[in-house]
């Protein structure tokens, strides 16, 4: 039997896993959480900034961006928080990747991951975490309902994602407070614009309504305002533009 905090190795041998007790020791520690939703209210159009090495669809994005250096980038250009893929097989990201732009960064960081597990959560506040991403189409109802309520608990900004009018429903039934719509179809990874402008009548007036992917420049931020979004959440353009934020904000 292991003792509290003692390291494992993985079957893949790659990473060590850390203890549920030991995450919350350091969840506990950890600078308390940086209240993003309210932030999302208080701004007419908030910018999530994506540090993104590689995406399923594109491969990878600009060759292997140094994340310290492009979070650094999107705060200082104004953006509102930033997402840090932590996805290892599909999007090439870790938590030291995380690590790497929370120690960065002094605004919120969104941990964006397949997020199923009350461990996965304990372990995005031990590492700094203000938002985790909750995907409605990975959960039942009830883990939405207790993930939910588990980040909460934590301090944290839930971002729950939807793709489809079925979705939405189940988000807003959970008590979802900030809805992601995510363009993007999860099955073909084709975008579809207009996604947002038929799920966000959907989502109470109340909640805080954030476009997802497929942005590509400020025409795109300028339409998603309009069409009601409080946030756009934007990867690939800003990694791979000349310029990480007034590619989309000017
Ligand atoms: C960003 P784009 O097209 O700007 O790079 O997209 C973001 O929406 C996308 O990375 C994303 C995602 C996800 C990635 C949205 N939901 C869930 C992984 C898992």
């Amino acid at each position: 039997r292991s003792s509290p905090g003692s390291a494992r190795t993985s079957p893949t041998g790659r990473q060590a896993a850390t203890s549920l007790a030991e995450l919350q020791r350091r969840a506990a520690r950890a600078a308390p959480a940086i209240d993003a939703e309210e932030l999302f209210r208080r701004e007419d159009l908030s910018l999530i900034a994506e540090v993104k090495r590689r995406s399923p669809s594109k491969g990878d994005l600009a060759g292997i961006p140094d994340p310290a250096a492009l979070a650094g980038a999107y705060a200082a250009g104004g953006a509102t928080a930033i997402s840090v893929l932590t996805e290892r097989r599909r999007f090439g990201g870790s938590l030291d990747d995380l690590d790497t732009v929370r120690a960065a960064v002094d605004i919120p960081v969104l941990r964006k991951d397949f997020m199923v597990t009350d461990y996965q959560l304990w372990e995005a506040r031990a590492h700094g975490a203000d938002i985790v991403l909750l995907i409605v189409a990975a959960l039942s109802d009830v883990d939405l309902g207790h993930l939910l309520r588990l980040a909460g608990e934590l301090g944290m900004t839930a971002l729950v994602e939807v793709h489809d009018e079925v979705e939405t429903q189940r988000a807003v039934d959970a008590g979802a407070l900030v809805v992601g719509v995510n363009a993007r179809n999860l099955k073909t990874l084709e975008v579809f614009p207009d996604t947002f402008s038929r799920l966000a009548p959907l989502i109470p007036p109340g909640c805080v309504k954030v476009a997802e992917s497929g942005i590509t420049g400020p025409s795109d931020a300028a339409w998603y305002a309009g069409q009601g979004a409080d946030a756009i959440l934007v990867g690939e353009a800003l990694v791979t533009g000349a310029d990480p934020v007034l590619a989309v904000e000017e």
